[in-house]
This record gives C-alpha cells, structure tokens and sequence, in this order.
C-alpha cells in the first residue's frame, strides 16, 4: 500500500460493494470490454486524426510495455503533463494497465506546480508535450529535471533530443501486466486548494467508475454520443462529468479540440456533429456571443454543460434558445460530490439552481460555523459523504483532521442552500479560494510567492467581481520599500514560474489592513474595499 494513502474503512468497502455502487470494474477492463464491443468504432479523433476503440487498446498495450521496460512499476508515480491530444488517452490508460498512478496536470503549470507534485509524491516520471500553445515544455522539464532526484524519466509526446521518445516506447510484445482490482488506487487529481499548496485526491477505479456510471446514466450517454472536449481533460469535470472517461465507458466517440474558442468548436461541432459538450461560464458567454454571427451549423447539439464557476440566471436562460438544446448545470469538485440538473427539469430549476447530488447515495447536510445542521432553506456550509468522495487527501494528515469530520464528511467549503425539491444553490464560499471562472486559486499560496519578495511587508489576496470571469484576483500588498511597483511583484511571480492565471488580476498597495475581532486580517473587509472601488469607477 502506498505510503500517505489511508485506504477506505473496511465497514465502508463492504456498504458500498454490497448496495452495488462499487463492481470491481478497472479502467483497463473497461477498455478492454470496449475494444472486443465496439472494435472499430472510432473513440477518439481530433479532426484530423481519430484512433478506433480497438487500435486504442492495441496501442495501450505497447506502450504499457514500453513504461514497464522503462522500470515504471505499480503505484509510482508519473506527472502527466499532456493537453487534449490522443496520446493523453494512450499514456493514462497505459498507466492505468500497469497500475501506475498518473498526477494530472494542467497545461497551465509551471514550474512551481510541476516541481511540487514531482517533489510531494516523489514521480519516477514526467510525461509532456513537446510544444503546446506556444511554450516549450521541454524548457520546463529541463529546470525541473535536475532538482528532484526520484524523477528517472521525461517522455515527451513530440520532438526531442535530450529526453526519452514517446513514440519510441509502442512495444509489440507479450507481457504479462500486474493485476488490478477495483479497489487500487487509479490516479491523483488536483484540488482547487485553499491552504497552501494544492493537494493530491487519491482516486480508487471503485470509485471513479461508480461515479462515471451514475454520470453516464443521468446524462444519457450512449454508443451514439459525440462528446466535444473543450477544455482540459486533465480536470475532473472534463474527465468524468460525464467528461471523457464516461464517453468511453458509454461506448461513444470523444472529439477534442485545440482550443475552446467558437472558431476552433464550431467547425468541429458541424463536422462531427457534436451532441454533447462542457463549459466553465465564461465560455457559455463567448460562445453566446459567437453563435450570434456564426455560419456553422450547430443543430445537432442537444446538451450543453456549464459548470465550474457559478453560472448566473442571465447566462443560464440564454442557453436553450440561442443553442436550441438543453442546459445542465454542473456544481461539483475533484474531491468527489457532483451536483446536475436532471435533463427533463422545468426550466426554472435549470436556470436557478446547481443541481441535486447524482448519486442516492450522497449524503449532504448544510451546517452552521459550530458544525449544527441547519433546516431546509437556510444558507450554510456543504458538507458532503458517499460513494465517490474521497475521505482524505494524500498524505496531509494534519490538514485532513481540518478538512473532514470525525464522521467522514468532506467540508466543501461552500456556501449553499437547498431547495425544497432537493436542489442546490451556491450562494458563496467560506474558504480562502478565488474561482477565476472555473480555475481556482487558493489565495495562501500565491500570498506566500508574494512574501517572499523583497521588500513586501505582508500581503492579502481576495476575490474582486468581474463580469466576464465571475471574479478576478486582488493582491492587497503592505511595502516596506517605497520602489516596489506592481510590475516587480508580477514579473518575480513570473520568473518564479506559476501558472499565469494565478498572478493577481490587481494589486493596491496600503499602509496597514483592516482586522477582524479576532485579530486577524479581514478579507471580507478588503473584499469589500475593492468593490467599491471598481463600482466608483464605473465598472
Ligand atoms: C470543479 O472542480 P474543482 O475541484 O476545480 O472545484 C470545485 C469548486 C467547488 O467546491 C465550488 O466552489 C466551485 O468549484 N464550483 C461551483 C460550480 N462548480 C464548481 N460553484 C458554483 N457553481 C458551480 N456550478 O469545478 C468541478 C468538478 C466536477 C464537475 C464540475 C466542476
């Protein structure tokens, strides 16, 4: 068993085997099934290339040999680094048959992120592109290389001198692959995170694929689905909401796209007659915007998802009529619990709220700050348990006694009301987290980069509204050297290396912070500071 990895109570196993949530399946039966029923049907295809349900297992199989030639072995650990390519499916699923445990990283991560998840679960191996939206991810792994000394290997989809192929390591040759059960660990996904550094989310297959199931089943997936892969695969609503790993568990065809932007997608919705896709609010916005004016025919589209970020009533209500199908709303997290509008709802409830939880099997209650159930109807925190929601991160034993009851609930650190119906509505969050439409920045982390800088006294990071991204980051910065300007503090977090989309939007320098009673720094205060500023503004 892997070190840091606090398995499922036996108690729990057994409940959830026995209600049947968890079947034993793997991610590489799944595939295997697939390849004997759906042969020849396409899987997966790019516009311009496509792979078969069959070739796909084929070239699975090799490159599994490929990685256990390398020394990759059952549960090491392998950051994958690849954006929505087919390779992306090659090598995760190759991980999966051999039992390694990919770390899904975004395209976005720099070298902050990659070096922390290289460093934390000590990966034998770096998986990446080439060159992916103008950066060279060689570059990347080069400074990474030399600092973690468990990484044995970086494989790079595409051209390389220095490091290994990937292409390179398709072997044709029978071998006889490690056993996996339901119940071993599939992968790692990324919390949004509001401490510190993001934290690792151990997935078992029994899990994923319970909710991948339940996912497929609300959403109507079927051999005859074509799903568009807008944004990254890598992330959980992407991956399993239904996401692409539910198309291949449904037996469908996943088209991916380059980019999101309606110039890339549209074409792509016309040519292969996508009926199904994911988007984060402002998204839905532009391509709101772009079907306006568009040629392309988007007719055979029938749902559109929007999920990730708070999606506002006034976006909400224009899905249906401008895109002439249904909206889902999806509210969830890579922690597990996922919310959906049902597809047959009245149109106030898809519009209004974010959905009821997809299994009969989650248990959500709403709390006040002492943990006390609250009744129907009243604002309070989401605290969620079941059969897909994980009951600990990895390796974090201290943040894990915070972050989860005594009894196993996962604080969501949002803050919701239900409905009568059973519905959810998200009124706001009580964790220290920025939800830049859909990607999540967790406001310790950048203000720790912040304070390391010269001549930075202290730092707060707070949201601020935007009406294109729902919210955009706010540095509130405290100088003890008059020179520092805010180009410094934004070129250092640059040549630190992180994800751009974590350098605050805005930062204000100020001679001291407002405090709560309590003595600490009061973010809802500057939150409300810079609200009115932009309002001043005009904005
Ligand atoms: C998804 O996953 P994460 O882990 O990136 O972020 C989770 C957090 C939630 O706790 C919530 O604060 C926010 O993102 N969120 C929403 C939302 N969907 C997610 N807030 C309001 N309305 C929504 N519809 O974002 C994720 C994972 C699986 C499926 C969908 C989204």
């Amino acid at each position: 068993m892997l070190e840091g990895y606090k398995p499922w109570p036996e108690s729990l196993r057994k409940y959830y085997q026995e209600t049947g949530c968890w079947t034993g399946e793997t991610f590489g039966g799944i595939l295997e099934k697939q390849a004997r029923d759906r042969k020849d049907s396409v899987v997966i295809t790019d516009g311009e290339k496509s792979i078969t349900y069959q070739r796909l297992d084929e070239r699975v199989n090799k490159l599994a040999v490929g990685f256990m030639n390398l020394g990759i072995e059952k549960e090491d650990r392998v950051v994958l680094q690849l954006p929505n390519t087919i390779e992306f499916f090659e090598v995760c699923f190759a991980l999966f048959r051999i039992g390694a445990l990919p770390i899904f990283a975004l395209p976005l991560h720099r070298k902050m992120e990659i070096s922390y998840f290289c460093e934390f679960t000590e990966a034998k191996a770096y998986i990446i592109p080439d060159v992916y939206d103008n950066f060279d991810y060689r570059n990347l792994a080069n400074e990474i290389n030399s600092s973690i000394p468990t990484l044995e290997h970086t494989i790079v989809a595409g051209e390389t001198e220095r490091f290994t192929s990937l292409e390179k390591l398709y072997i044709d040759k029978q071998v006889s692959f490690p056993a996996i059960t339901g119940s071993d660990l599939a992968f790692f996904q990324l919390s949004g995170g509001s401490t510190g550094l993001p934290k690792l989310i151990p997935r078992t297959h029994d899990e994923y694929i319970y909710s991948l199931r339940k996912s497929v089943e609300i959403c109507r997936l079927s051999q005859d689905t074509n799903f568009l892969a807008v944004l990254p695969v890598a992330h959980n609503f992407t991956m399993s909401s239904p996401g692409v790993f539910g198309v291949i568990y449904a037996g469908g065809k996943i088209i991916l796209s380059k980019y999101p932007s309606p110039d890339v997608a549209f074409p792509l919705i016309e040519k292969e007659k996508v009926d199904f896709t994911s988007l984060v609010p402002p998204l839905a916005i532009v391509w709101l915007q772009a079907q306006k004016r568009t040629k392309a025919d988007l007719s055979s589209l029938k749902v559109i998802q929007v999920g990730g970020a708070k999606c506002s009533a006034e976006i909400a209500k224009q899905i249906k009529p401008a895109f002439n199908c249904k909206l889902q709303q999806v509210f969830g997290m890579a922690e597990g619990l996922v919310n959906y509008t049902r597809l047959d709802d009245d149109d106030e409830v898809i519009i209004h709220t974010q959905g009821k939880p997809m299994s009969e099997y989650d248990e959500i209650r709403i709390v006040d700050e002492e943990d006390n159930e609250l009744p129907v109807g009243e604002t309070g925190q989401l605290q969620a348990r079941g059969p897909y929601t994980i009951i600990g991160y990895f390796n974090v034993e201290e943040h894990n006694a915070k972050a989860f009851t005594s009894d196993g609930f996962y604080r969501t650190g949002d803050v919701v009301k239900l409905t009568e119906e059973g519905y959810l509505i998200v009124e706001g969050r009580d964790k220290d987290q920025i939800n830049r439409g859909g990607e999540k920045i967790a406001a310790e982390e950048v203000e720790n980069y912040i304070l390391s800088l010269p001549g930075v006294h202290d730092v707060a990071i707070v949201s601020m509204p935007d009406k294109f991204l729902g919210e955009r980051s706010c540095a509130f910065v405290i100088k003890n050297k008059e020179e520092l300007t805010v180009n410094d503090i934004k070129d250092f977090l640059q040549h630190k290396g992180i994800a751009n989309f974590k350098i605050p939007d805005r930062i204000e320098f100020v001679d001291r912070f407002p405090y709560t009673a309590l003595g600490k720094v009061s973010k809802k205060n500057l939150r409300a500071m810079i609200k009115e500023k932009l309002t001043q503004k005009s904005y």
